[in-house]
């Protein structure tokens, strides 16, 4: 007997949920097949510089034709479940009106499957593309972009709510809207810090109109709302490097988790955006704080800041030219804190998932959280024999599922976790030069390969749970 298929150290509750994630832009290709709209993705990497490489997802890795083989191999790795994102010009390709009968039967014949083989389908109803005609009808820092998601979210709800349990709404609220408005690394492009703040607002509110139209149609649904959080640290004791801190750790955690979880903005942070904090109409927090039945957590690092100016723009420098995420507070510098990087060059702290676990768990209500992303970009080693070794990914993977070990263990109700990313896949304004899947894709043959840590993710899987650091 392998001894690795003992019983492991770090044993995992039964019911704890072993998951995967993707997202629709970013693998699906097929851009106008089965009468799928344009999205602002879609527009956005044929403009010049935006994307490395002048590369586009028109193809990806074609996950639109090749479903099939892509479930059956999530099912050879013993994935328990699969986080996926439904596109939204696929369901209504202007953004708005019924829903095209063709893009629902994608995502219907995707549900079948992964019920076929025993994988439980988490959507995500909206991952970064938006119809194309609502942006050019103001986008998100326009208030009728959220009314049009939450109808839109009743359309995938109605055809998909008998057969999905888990939903989530908004992946990264703070990506869509800062990468997307103020630095404009992401689509649409825009660089206006004040219209960044009415789409933070907007997204929050389309997620709190969505969870009640879904709440309207069926009370078995369980929702959950999707933040990027990060550990955030000052690089020294000054005051301010404290302030540097409390303003990143404001737009980035607490604005977003105050208004899901508390009904509330935090004050200090409306106070740090003056003249730009007049979005929010009465009510609205009342909308956006609806009961939920899990939060979702996107953890990938820690960031170290500094009050003091001439630092990075950001920890997660962009690969284009582009401006200041950081609405009202762009003289924060960030610093390297010294750890280990990925190939993004961001930080690797498991130090820090454990330290949001446990902040969650004290500062907020009590709400069952998930890890819905977590992974790593790193570059792959394909050996001759056409094995992919990737251990720096497996040691990531490993170290922050030892975290949540340790979060459960210290009674943090963390019910799940979801590799990011299933495939490599387009990330983005990066275009295909960033890795993170747990399987390698050839871009040009599009075989798909499981890597070392795919591999080891599985028996972890099997084994429900790891060994210690020494495993
Ligand atoms: C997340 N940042 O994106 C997304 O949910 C994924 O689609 C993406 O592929 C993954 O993380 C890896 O990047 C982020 O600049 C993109 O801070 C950028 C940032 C954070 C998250």
């Amino acid at each position: 007997q392998d001894a690795r298929i003992q019983a492991p150290e770090l044993v995992f509750p039964t019911d704890f949920v072993w998951g995967a994630a993707t997202s629709a832009y970013q693998i699906e290709g097929a851009v106008t097949s089965g009468g799928r709209g344009v999205s602002i993705w879609d527009t956005f990497v044929r403009q010049p510089g935006r994307v490395v490489n002048g590369e586009n997802a028109d193809v990806a890795i074609d996950h639109y034709h090749r479903y099939r083989d892509d479930v059956e191999m999530m099912a050879s790795l013993g994935l328990g479940a699969y986080r996926f994102s439904v596109s939204w010009p696929r369901i209504q390709p202007d953004g708005t009106g019924p829903a095209n009968a063709e893009g629902l039967d994608f995502y219907k014949r995707l549900v079948d499957e992964l019920l076929a083989r025993g994988i439980d389908p988490w959507v995500t109803l909206y991952h970064w593309d938006l119809p194309q005609a609502l942006e050019d009808a103001g986008g998100w820092p326009s208030r009728e972009t959220s009314a049009r998601f939450a109808d839109y979210a009743a359309l995938v709800h109605d055809a998909l709510g008998d057969r999905v349990r888990n939903w989530s709404t908004v992946n990264e609220p703070w990506c869509a809207a800062f990468l997307g408005y103020a630095s404009g690394e992401h689509a649409p492009g825009r660089r206006e810090p004040a219209q960044a703040m009415y789409a933070a607002h907007h997204l929050l509110l389309a997620h709190g109109l969505a969870v009640e139209a879904m709440r309207a149609q069926r009370s078995d649904t369980r929702i959950g709302g999707c933040v990027n959080l990060y550990a955030i640290s000052p690089q020294t004791g000054s005051e301010a490097d404290l302030d540097a801190a409390r303003r990143i750790d404001g737009l980035q955690n607490r604005f977003f988790l105050d208004a899901l979880l508390k009904g509330a903005y935090p004050a200090d942070v409306l106070e740090d955006l003056g003249e730009m904090a007049g979005f929010a109409r009465e009510g609205d927090l009342a909308v956006i704080a609806q009961p939920l039945d899990m939060l979702l957590i996107n953890y990938y690092s820690r960031f170290t800041v500094s009050g003091k100016p001439g630092g990075a723009a950001s920890a997660a420098a962009a690969p284009t030219d582009s401006g200041s995420p950081w609405v009202g507070s762009e003289h924060v510098s960030f610093v390297q804190g010294g750890r280990p990087v990925t190939a993004m060059g961001w930080e690797i702290d498991d130090s820090g998932l454990y330290e949001i676990l446990t902040r969650l768990h004290r500062e907020y209500p009590a709400v069952p959280l998930v890890i819905s992303e977590n992974g790593a970009a790193f570059d792959d080693v394909v050996a001759a024999d056409g094995t992919v070794h990737d251990g720096e990914r497996r040691d990531y993977i490993a170290a922050h599922l030892r975290t949540c070990h340790a979060a459960i263990q210290a009674g943090v109700p963390l019910t799940g976790y979801f590799a990011w990313s299933l495939m490599d896949n387009f990330e983005w304004a990066w275009g295909y030069g960033k890795r993170f899947g747990l399987v390698h894709v050839d871009y040009g043959t599009q075989v798909r390969v499981p890597k070392e840590s795919a591999l080891w993710y599985a028996e972890t899987i099997r084994r429900g749970g790891l060994n210690g650091p020494a495993e």
